[in-house]
């Protein structure tokens, strides 16, 4: 096993030695990425009564959180960056210098009692020249397997850090030392108002106590492939996104790669691994959830790679019939579950999967669970999850590992909207596409926060992970637009969620949204027909395959075509929401004047 002693590179000695000093470890352990570390500390996480073995799937294991412990927690992550008009309105900021003052005391002895790993990885395939390296120190068994299926872990990317690499320094701490005599839980963290997600753009920089669950812990994915990426994309001219990669091959067996950017619960992993209900047509996944895209500057196309190795999926709803091949990709073995109830022959279960009924299961609080007891549920947390590894996705891409990434030819932007938004909309231009994703909202429910018909924006689904302010981020895509050369993706604003009068959905979504897809396809190739509208280029009434399909005319007209009044009542929440962005205009952040254009014609078209 090696030692930080073993190290030759002076910064990174010193940056690990540095952490060892103040967390107080009682040892240090490095991860090399192999198949026997990983089932040594799945074996340990056994004994510690933090994982569960599971009968099925195979070499899968069951992780139940604090309750307090339970998803990202948005107000407690952090931009610090500089000054508070670098970090814009969509993020939390504080000060770098006052926020590792404080970290100086809160990390100080955080260890004690525990292992500090230390996980040298790689965001996307380590040969690719679009990968990024990481070193992420963690006092977390479970971090480390879960970093193991997400990113690539390995002794190489240690020893090229350790000959002078780049890389992004991560810390993370569940903030729970053990004292000599202490018990331990099964999952140890601190309170809320103790936890901090934060990143420090200037300095590359991100750290995290406190919380042991998802986007808080696993640094690679939020943290670093969004927030910090986001930085590092603007610097260099690429483009750190929040999408799905798919590929998606006609009858002919011609393809094309795709990228789309949903907010949460808009399906975008059920999307990325879709089954064509068109004959003849197939979809295969490259990424579901972050898409890095650069210029190549042969072909002038925006190439995307998939940053990550594995999904970190939420459970609930994913059945044979929402994600066949997600179910068939966990159902492989080495998964890790968290937060979903375990069946009384140690096998998984949660609410909307395929089995209706499990009879008694003990619930993600650790506690019997029976459908009769307690109807209402859940026995698996909203938000649990699966990591499992993509390589085991039936329909993984085999170019999913590319180096040099797959060429995009059309990029999807999507909400939830029960009105107003048609079934597909492709944007005039690059600039028209860019005021899209700017203004990419869902409908609030009379529940949230807001009330019934108020919009929650959020831009190209990026809203808690633009590692700097919005509108440099809107100036930057604009930016993209004007690369010499470049052959840009059309851009698409999709909506699967719009309603009839009485409620029902309009479209059938799921496998279906392949006949969208077509479209999309055959309009990049030129050969698919579509009518100039006031908001964009819409379907003709018989340019989208509905062969089979059971849709009434009267639907398929109103998914295809614009609801002027409806769209009217829209634009002064578009416009106070653009304003809204625009708040550090005059410290040098002004919202372009671009996007406002591209309201102004969106209301001249209109009126
Ligand atoms: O709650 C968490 O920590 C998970 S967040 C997450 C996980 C996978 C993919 N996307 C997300 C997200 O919040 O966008
Ligand atoms: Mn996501």
């Amino acid at each position: 096993m090696i030692t930080v002693n073993d190290l030759k590179n002076a910064e990174l000695k010193g940056w690990l030695q540095g952490w060892i000093d103040l967390c107080k470890p009682a040892q240090v352990e490095f991860c090399d990425g192999s198949e026997q570390h990983y089932n040594t500390l799945c074996d340990l996480m056994v004994k510690t009564g933090t994982f569960i073995k599971m009968k099925y799937p195979q070499n899968s294991y069951l992780a139940r959180s604090d309750k307090s412990d339970v998803a990202r927690v948005e107000e407690r992550t952090f931009i610090c960056a500089k000054d508070e008009a670098n970090a814009g309105v969509t993020n939390h900021w504080k000060a770098p210098a006052e926020m590792k003052a404080e970290f100086n005391q809160i990390f100080d002895g955080c260890m004690a009692g525990r292992t500090m790993y230390i996980i040298p990885f790689s965001m996307g395939n380590p040969e690719s020249p679009l990968a990024k390296y990481g070193i992420e120190i963690t006092d977390s068994a479970y971090v480390v397997v879960n970093m193991m299926i997400m990113t690539r872990v390995s002794q190489t990317i240690l020893d090229r850090v350790d000959a002078g690499r780049e890389y992004i320094h991560a810390v993370h701490s569940n903030g729970a030392p053990l004292g000599a005599d202490q018990a331990d839980v099964p999952w140890p963290c601190a309170p809320v108002e103790k936890k901090y997600i934060t990143q420090f753009p200037d300095t590359r920089e991100i750290i995290s106590y406190g919380s042991g669950y998802g986007g808080n812990a696993l640094l690679g994915k939020k943290c670093f492939a969004l927030r910090i990426a986001s930085v590092l994309a603007k610097e260099e001219g690429w483009m750190a996104e929040h999408m799905l990669i798919l590929k998606v091959t006609n009858p002919e067996g011609k393809y094309k790669f795709v990228t789309g950017a949903f907010p949460s619960a808009c399906g975008k992993t059920n999307l990325a691994m879709l089954t064509p209900t068109l004959p003849g047509w197939k979809v295969e996944t490259v990424g579901d959830d972050i898409a890095w895209m650069r210029f190549n500057e042969k072909d002038g196309m925006l190439h995307a790679i998939n940053p990550e190795a594995g999904f970190f999926g939420v459970a609930p709803g994913t059945s044979m019939k929402s994600n066949p091949n997600a179910m068939k990709t966990i159902n492989v073995g080495n998964t890790i579950f968290t937060n979903v109830a375990l069946t009384e022959d140690y096998g998984y279960w949660w609410e909307d999967g395929d089995v209706k009924d499990p009879g008694t299961v003990v619930d993600w609080l650790r506690r019997p669970w029976n459908k009769a007891w307690n109807p209402a549920g859940p026995a698996a947390h909203k938000n649990s999850r699966f990591t499992t590894p993509a390589k085991q996705c039936p329909v993984i891409a085999p170019e999913w590992e590319s180096p040099e990434g797959v060429p995009i030819s059309a990029i999807l932007f999507g909400g939830r909207r029960k009105t107003v938004v048609p079934l597909v909309n492709e944007s005039r231009s690059w600039e028209h596409g860019v005021f899209m994703g700017a203004t990419m909202s869902s409908e609030m429910t009379a529940a949230t926060l807001g009330g019934a018909g108020q919009l929650r924006f959020d831009p190209m689904a990026m809203l808690p992970f633009i590692g700097y302010n919005v509108t440099d981020y809107l100036a930057h895509w604009l930016e993209i637009g004007k690369h010499p050369g470049a052959k840009l993706p059309k851009i698409y604003y999709v909506n699967w969620f719009r309603r009839g009068e009485d409620g029902h959905f309009l479209w059938p979504g799921y496998g279906d949204n392949s006949r969208v897809l077509k479209w999309i396809f055959e309009r990049c190739d030129g050969t698919a027909a579509a009518k100039e509208t006031e908001i964009g280029f819409l379907p003709t009434e018989d340019a989208i395959d509905m062969s089979g399909l059971d849709v009434s005319d009267e639907d398929k007209k109103i998914l295809l075509s614009v609801d002027k009044e409806g769209w009217k009542a829209t634009l002064p929440q578009f416009e106070e929401w653009l304003n809204k962005l625009n708040k550090y205009a005059d410290q040098g952040h002004p919202l372009p004047a671009e996007i406002f254009a591209q309201l102004e014609t969106l209301k001249k078209n209109l009126a």
